[in-house]
């Protein structure tokens, strides 16, 4: 039995790593999470509570995460400001957020020398042309685009270094994108289908040929799961499922998927930087720690993910209006 620190817990890939560990293991849970517009305790309901408790509050609140980190066997880090959209609109939360709230866990793990494992992003690689036969690993240069991907490979970097200087006992992981339940509104799927839900044509950003490898959020906590357990310290896995698919194509599956016609969409202005293509190279990952991703059929996955959003509207309803206004600001 171990007892993790899930930061970030209330958000789309940390809600569903808390079912998915409570669910797998015997681990205890506490979430510490600052309940920003993206964050919903919706996401944690039903957990059980002999192992799992909530905390309001921001990574950045240093005497609070001294005291829970204190208190806990390792932690798992996922709360960030994760979406390039609003990056570009107002970068300044993403460095509180993501730069000095991974400090002050940090500087908390190595007080307490505590096991951490810190979730990031392959982003921070920068993007591929469409043709190039090379996929990202983990030796893969650094080099971000957008104030999001900077400030999560700011913080891979402070990791790394405080593994190095100060022998803490870290991971790191690179993710590629996730898709399935409770995913903000703001995101390309969930928009996507609930805007067709709405009788809204979906919004595709520029000509759509932008590819993205997605992978099911059950398979990104499985994954972390095997490197907490086997994972060696210092070291980063980059984790991915092989499921490279252009934006338009993914339109498409969605409105074929909701019973419309497959060009039912509208193009709209491109995102500033747009970063063309990812790619992960999950060998690492495979066959130093053994782990498979489970989900193997994005199309299946897709179909489960719409049924999800069909009968959750009272999960996602109250975010939508918002969430669309700020996009027709912006002209997306
Ligand atoms: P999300 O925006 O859905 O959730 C982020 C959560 O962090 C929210 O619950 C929010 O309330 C919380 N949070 C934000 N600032 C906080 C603060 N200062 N203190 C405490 N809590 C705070 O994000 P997500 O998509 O679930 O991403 C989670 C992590 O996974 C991020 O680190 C992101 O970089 C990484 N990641 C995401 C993807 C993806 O496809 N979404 C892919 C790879 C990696
Ligand atoms: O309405 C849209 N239309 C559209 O074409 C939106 C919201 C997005 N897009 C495009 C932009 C991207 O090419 O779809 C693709 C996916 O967009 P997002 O869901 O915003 O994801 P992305 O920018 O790729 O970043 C995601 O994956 C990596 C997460 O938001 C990050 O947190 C993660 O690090």
């Amino acid at each position: 039995m171990r007892r993790l620190l899930v930061t970030g817990g209330a958000g789309f890939i940390g809600s569903n790593f808390v079912h998915y560990v409570l669910g797998h293991t015997d681990h205890h849970v506490i979430v510490l999470d600052k309940l920003t517009y993206a964050g919903n305790l919706e996401s944690l309901k039903g957990l059980p509570s002999q192992r799992f408790r909530f905390v309001m509050g921001d990574i950045t609140d240093t005497s609070l995460v001294d005291e829970l980190v204190g208190s806990v066997d390792a932690v798992v880090h996922y709360a960030a400001e994760s979406h390039n959209d609003n990056s570009l609109q107002d970068p300044r939360p993403f460095l509180d957020t993501n730069i000095i709230g991974t400090y002050t866990l940090i500087e908390a793990a190595r007080r307490h020398g505590k096991r951490f494992h810190h979730i990031s992003t392959d982003e921070v690689y920068g993007d591929l042309e469409l043709d190039d036969p090379e996929r990202f690993t983990e030796s893969t240069p650094y080099n971000p685009s957008s104030p999001y991907s900077s400030t999560k490979a700011g913080s891979d970097l402070l990791v790394r270094a405080w593994v190095r200087s100060f022998g803490l006992e870290a991971t790191i992981s690179n993710c590629s994108n996730n898709y399935g339940p409770y995913q903000h509104v703001e995101k390309f799927i969930p928009r996507q289908i609930t805007n067709v839900i709405d009788g809204v044509r979906p919004k595709l950003y520029g000509k759509g040929e932008n590819v993205r490898d997605w992978i099911h959020a059950d398979d990104h906590s499985s994954a972390v799961l095997t490197i907490l357990d086997k994972g060696s310290t210092g070291e980063t896995y980059l984790i991915g499922a092989d499921g490279e698919k252009d934006n338009k194509s993914v339109v498409e599956l969605i409105l074929k998927a909701m019973g419309q016609p497959v060009d039912a969409y509208d193009h709209v202005i491109d995102r500033p930087g747009h970063d063309l293509r990812y790619a992960i190279d999950s060998t690492k990952l495979r066959t130093e720690l053994g782990w498979e991703p489970q989900y193997r059929d994005f199309e299946a996955g897709l179909e489960a993910t719409v049924q999800w959003y069909r009968e959750n509207e009272s999960w996602w309803r109250p975010q939508k209006a918002q969430t669309e206004a700020k996009y027709k600001e912006q002209g997306q």
